[in-house]
């Protein structure tokens, strides 16, 4: 009986904590859809009047070796030192987060030769449009040290984790998140980047999870005791021969 009320209880919490780890990026955030969709991919010149560069490219792997997580990953590779090439959310595949709030963001990326600066950043703006942008995070990728956490992920790619909270300091609520991966911002060589498996979840509040566990005490406790009591011996009944 107590086993079946735990496991009544567990998975209580288990469905409890799923509503919490919904992915909240709308479109396309592990290359499954076998497209770009969701995503815009530019390719960004440094120095005066430099050109596009025609040896930019970027592809969908299917590869099973270079990605983490279903099928597909982001294939990104800048052709010269003098360009970088871009990942970045399309206004619709914006997340929309609250303020107050902790989420963590993951993604896995294997970067692919030496680039000068692979970089990922953060845009945030108080409308889906884009029209107010109050400001940005910035992350050197090649410095797993500049993240909260990082892990061994498949394949070779490493697992970056961000933890984040935005506070009523900031700008009205809510906030839209605007995900822009660079393959070598400060363009000094030319550089392959495998994106997959981004994920944006919102944190349970250690509090609801408490909370639920201690919801569920009072009918473990009774149980324990109805089974003690079943467990304790009986005295013995004497009886005259
Ligand atoms: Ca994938
Ligand atoms: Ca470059």
């Amino acid at each position: 009986m107590v086993s079946t009320l735990l496991k009544t209880c567990g998975v209580t919490f288990v469905f409890a904590t799923t509503g919490f780890s919904q992915n909240l990026i709308p479109t396309n955030p592990g290359a499954e859809a076998g497209t770009f969709s969701g995503w815009t991919v530019t390719s960004t010149s440094f120095g005066a009047n430099q050109p596009p560069d025609p040896l930019n490219s970027a592809t969908i792997n299917q590869d099973p070796n270079f990605l983490t997580e279903g099928t597909h990953s982001f294939f990104l590779q800048d052709g010269s030192a003098n360009t970088s090439l871009r990942l970045t959310s399309t206004p619709d595949n914006r997340a929309m987060i609250s303020i107050n709030t902790d989420y963590q963001l993951s993604f896995d990326a294997k970067i692919i030769g030496t680039p000068g600066y692979p970089l990922f950043q953060i845009h945030y703006y108080t409308d889906p449009a884009g029209t107010n942008p109050p400001g940005q995070l910035a992350y050197d990728l090649s410095n797993p040290g500049s993240f909260s956490a990082s892990h061994p992920a498949a394949n070779g790619f490493t697992e970056y984790v961000i933890n984040l909270r935005f506070s009523s300091s900031n700008p009205a609520p809510p906030l839209y998140l605007e995900l822009d991966f660079w393959t070598d911002f400060y363009a000094s060589s030319s550089s392959q980047m495998y994106l997959d498996n981004m994920r944006l979840t919102a944190v349970p509040e250690p509090t609801s999870a408490g909370l639920l566990l201690i919801g569920c005490a009072p009918i473990i406790l009774r149980a324990a005791r109805k089974k003690l009591a079943r467990c304790k011996p009986q005295p013995a009944i004497l009886t005259r021969s």
